[in-house]
């Protein structure tokens, strides 16, 4: 413990200061991603995804859309059992499963609401579609409080059946986005925070729970501290993207003809990440 107490006190400088770097604002940075009255909406979310860390944007996907990625989650989970998590289906390469995956991650207002927080290029950097099934409680993995060690990071979480605020949703400790970690905290068991929770019950009234209507969107700044929920209060349809502005890309996979149609700056928020790949 010693050890690691010298070890982050030699790493946590180190840490902070790609942390500063990472969170500036590029001043040439003009990316706009929609104008008018979608852009006023956009400001909206904005400045509570700034305030708190996270916004809610209940039944944000309806109708035909809707549809779609519920029939594209559908059809990319099924039989995707995972083995890390009980009782849920997993799948980390839907993009060239279904177009309407890349529509939903391409939203001209969502995008615009991370554009302004980043205030720098961003792109998708990681994505998952996740059905979780009622399955015992329990405290592990992401099921704990904890942020994601990768300092500012913003997640779209988009639910794509109806979730109930005490059913397996996310909560997420509003206000906790702007903590700047220490190596060791971002490290192991350190990285957990369930203890920190319980000795400040007043956190409770801070705590946003990531539930509503199938079509919800919560976008949240995985720095700030967070917990999924696992229990037998129904099941949980989510399909997660992760948008990057420098660092922790992961390979991801597109269809060429759908990406080579978009206009920029769209098209950037998929060629960005250096490890993404078009696939005919
Ligand atoms: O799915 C959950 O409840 C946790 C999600 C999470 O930890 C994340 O998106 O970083």
């Amino acid at each position: 413990m010693i050890a690691q107490q010298i070890w982050s006190l030699i790493k946590t400088p180190e840490f902070r200061l790609k942390e500063y770097f990472h969170r500036r604002p590029d001043p040439k940075f003009d990316w706009h991603f929609c104008s008018g009255e979608d852009a006023t909406k956009a400001q909206e979310g904005y400045q509570k995804l700034e305030e708190d860390g996270i916004v809610m944007l209940p039944g944000y996907f309806q109708g035909t859309m809707l549809q779609e990625l519920q029939a594209a989650f559908d059809k990319s989970v099924a039989d995707q059992w995972c083995k890390l998590n009980p009782n849920s289906l997993q799948c980390d390469e839907f993009f060239v499963k279904d177009p309407a995956f890349l529509r939903a991650a391409l939203d001209p207002v969502l995008l615009d609401i991370i554009g302004r927080y980043y205030k720098k290029k961003f792109a998708l950097g990681r994505s998952c579609a996740q059905r979780l099934l009622p399955a015992e409680t329990g405290r592990y993995g992401s099921y704990q409080w904890h942020h994601d060690t990768r300092g500012r990071q913003i997640h779209l979480m988009v639910l794509l059946r109806d979730l109930a605020e005490d059913g397996q949703r996310m909560s997420y400790l509003s206000k906790s986005h702007q903590t700047y970690y220490s190596y060791l905290r971002g490290r192991g068991q350190g990285s957990r925070f369930d203890t920190d929770l319980r000795e400040h019950p007043e956190y409770k009234d801070r705590i946003v729970e990531v539930a509503g209507p199938a079509g919800t969107v919560a976008i949240f700044d995985a720095n700030g501290l967070h917990s999924g929920n696992r229990n037998n209060n129904g099941g949980r349809d989510q399909v997660t993207f992760c948008y990057v502005s420098v660092r922790h890309w992961k390979p991801q996979k597109f269809r060429r003809a759908e990406v080579e149609a978009l206009q920029e700056p769209f098209k950037q928020v998929v060629t960005l990440n250096p490890k993404h790949e078009l696939v005919d």
